[in-house]
């Protein structure tokens, strides 16, 4: 039997899910099955192509929703998981009468849809998860940005975090179908020594490091605020932590940052900070003023390439807007 798994590409969850679904489908589903690995991305349009579905059996793990009748399992916990109306219903109608309760799975309460997965897996299949406890635990931290503290976000000493770096930089796409079997058949430090994944590594640390180096250089901190200006440099992809590890005792941060195709403006808050939830300015709606948007805890504003002074305004009034706020506390 082939089967074929369609996960989150580029995404740690996903590559941890994909591996899980198929321990778990060789041990408690069907014992010889094949496993093949397609990794699939948000885009604009349509996110699944039906030619693709022709497995045995076709898995979805940690993305949306397909109403084909060739999927055979799914399991997901984004809040957005059905990409329209008529998925949702089809879900809904097919778990109310039968056909989809025991193979499609939606909870958008876990964190991770590893652990989601795992659950299931256990509860309903009795599938043994204790092997798999290491990979489920940094999944939750990793998809929930549940970081105990800025020094392990950005320090990375953890494999679980080094092979994040790697699975959201790689730009090889036979790289995560070839990672998927072993995060489920060793430690993560011992998937991280692996020669394919270990050379890998060093310009993506040496990188890192760069960013750090050069945020350290031009952050600015005031009243709870950091700002910095990196558009002189091709560097859009930092980790976001880094402001907070240099200023953990700041609220905020905006960053200026250029790539080829855009000029961006991040407007963050520390996961970390002392600040009191109901005193947080809802960053989303400072965001959507510029015609950008994101979460209440974190969003940006997108600009061209070709337009760096507008975002530079529109960084400032926001820097200004929050220093203000934070001094007037
Ligand atoms: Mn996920």
């Amino acid at each position: 039997m082939k089967v074929r798994v369609f996960y989150h590409d580029k995404c740690f969850d996903g590559v941890c899910s994909a591996s899980l679904f198929a321990r778990f489908h060789r041990e408690c589903i069907t014992p010889a099955a094949s496993y093949e690995y397609h990794g699939l991305v948000h885009r604009a349009g349509a996110l699944f192509n039906e030619a693709d579905f022709i497995g045995d059996e076709n898995a979805i793990v940690d993305f949306k929703y397909s109403a084909s009748p060739k999927i055979t399992w799914w399991f997901d916990h984004h809040l957005s998981a059905f990409l329209t109306q008529d998925d949702h219903q089809d879900y809904l109608k097919g778990m109310a009468d039968g056909r989809y309760g025991d193979r499609r799975f939606y909870d958008p309460d876990y964190t991770s849809c590893t652990s989601f997965l795992a659950h299931i897996a256990q509860t309903r299949f009795g599938f043994n998860a204790a092997p798999v406890a290491e990979l489920v635990k940094w999944a939750d931290i990793v998809d929930g940005a549940l970081y105990e503290s800025p020094k392990s976000a950005v320090e990375m000493a953890e494999p679980a975090m080094k092979l994040t770096l790697v699975i959201e930089s790689t730009q090889d796409p036979a790289f995560t179908p070839r990672l998927i079997p072993f995060m489920t058949e060793m430690p993560l430090a011992e998937v991280l020594e692996q020669p394919f994944v270990a050379e890998l590594l060093p310009p993506l640390m040496e990188r890192h490091q760069q960013a750090l180096k050069l945020i350290g250089e031009r952050a600015e901190y005031k009243d709870g605020t950091i700002y910095f200006d990196i558009t002189d440099h091709q560097l859009e992809g930092y980790n976001k932590f880094i402001p907070y590890y240099l200023f953990p005792q700041a609220t905020y941060s905006i960053g200026l940052s250029k790539s080829s195709f855009r000029t961006k403006v991040a407007v963050g808050s520390n996961p970390w900070t002392k600040t009191k939830p109901e005193d947080m300015v809802n960053l989303a709606t400072i965001c959507e003023r510029y015609g950008g948007g994101g979460h209440a805890r974190v969003g940006a504003i997108s600009f061209p390439p070709d337009k760096s002074d507008a975002a530079r305004k529109a960084a400032a009034e926001i820097v200004s807007e929050l220093r203000a706020r934070e001094a007037g506390k």
